[in-house]
């Protein structure tokens, strides 16, 4: 069998390229990487003990909390605080940022994140995903953590990734400099190098949205859920609808073949579903280090947005880059 490149292997590498690259990375995605192997296999045998279902609580933003969300939120939190280098995290299951005590707090990172993204599809063996942010702080180290340090810009975003639970688990991150996917091999326990310097298309054939919000929808939105629809051989169309209702998945599809994927505002909810900055930011990253682009709304990309709050939502526009241009075009024409 030919041996690929493992996760760590490849992540020793890339310190040696950049040499200003901390080691403090590398610790960090050593805990994510350890983290998501034991996400993976609690998932992989989630039909067969109780970790399935509700956990009879909501978190903050009102949602019904699973039982597998809080089990990925306390394996992440664990991992993270484990090494020392990360200070706090901020997290969807989690009502505030958490701060590290202890020689956590000499830690210059902290990392926002979404355990377990997409879980109303546990229960039905449809994929999954973890979506993780990395930053410097900014308030001084060896004191506890600040809202500050969260309510970043994704533009000064250090790393981000995500794992998807999928048919196979992969981890897909960047640092800025691309995007590498890695497929987790069970029987050896390690994350292989399976999809180097990923990129997107520049044009796709797929749309992914939530159709069934239509009515709530902006009026340049609905248009352009028509203009995919419409026939034009030129251009490719009627265009193919593709839904999970799991982020990491519906994107991770279009990173790859090419495509848009959108949560718009609507009249129900104005400012969409996603989370800005443990959903969105991270996710745009890695749009644009393929290749592609994030906006929130016309000439408004997604990483350039001040946040205020942590749980804060945002509409979410992501994916190849001409199909956002032409939505971006039916939105300022509406
Ligand atoms: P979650 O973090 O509570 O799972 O919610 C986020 C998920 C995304 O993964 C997915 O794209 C979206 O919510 C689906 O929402 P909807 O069911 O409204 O289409
Ligand atoms: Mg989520």
């Amino acid at each position: 069998m030919e041996m690929t490149k493992t996760l760590g292997e490849f992540i020793v590498e890339r310190q040696a390229e950049y040499p200003n690259a901390s080691g403090a990375l590398t610790s960090i995605f050593s805990s994510i990487r350890l983290a998501s192997k034991v996400v993976h296999r609690e998932i992989n045998k989630a039909g067969l003990g109780d970790i399935n279902g509700a956990a009879g609580e909501e978190n903050v933003q009102g949602e019904e909390q699973q039982k597998l969300d809080i089990y990925a939120n306390e394996k992440f939190k664990s991992a993270l605080a484990a090494r020392g280098v990360v200070c706090g995290i901020a997290s969807e299951e989690e009502d505030k940022y958490v701060n590290f005590e202890g020689n956590s707090q000499d830690g210059e990172y902290v990392v926002l994140m979404d355990p377990l993204d997409g879980s109303s599809n546990i229960d039905v063996n449809v994929s999954v995903g973890t979506i993780f942010s990395i930053y410097k702080r900014v308030s001084e180290v060896g004191q506890p953590v600040t809202s500050e340090d969260f309510l970043q810009p994704g533009d000064k975003q250090v790393a981000a990734g995500y794992v998807i639970y999928g048919s196979s688990t992969m981890l897909v991150y960047t640092t800025g400099n691309g995007v590498n996917g890695f497929t987790f091999d069970p029987s050896l326990g390690v994350f292989c190098l399976s999809h180097p310097d990923m990129k997107t298309p520049e044009d796709g054939k797929i749309y992914s949205v939530n159709e069934g919000n239509y009515i709530h929808f902006p009026e340049g939105v609905k248009k352009y859920i028509k203009y995919c629809q419409q026939e034009d051989a030129a251009t490719n169309r009627p265009y193919t609808s593709r839904y999970i209702g799991s982020l990491v998945s519906d994107f991770h599809r279009n990173l790859i073949k090419g495509g848009i994927y959108f949560y718009p505002p609507s009249s129900s909810h104005p400012s969409g579903k996603l989370r800005l900055l443990y959903e969105c930011n991270p996710i745009a990253f890695l749009a644009e280090q393929a290749g592609g682009s994030a906006i929130a709304a016309p000439d408004q990309r997604i990483m350039e947005l001040k946040p205020t709050e942590l749980h804060q939502r945002t509409p979410f526009f992501v994916g190849s880059n001409n199909m956002i241009a032409k939505v971006e075009e039916f939105m300022r024409e509406n």
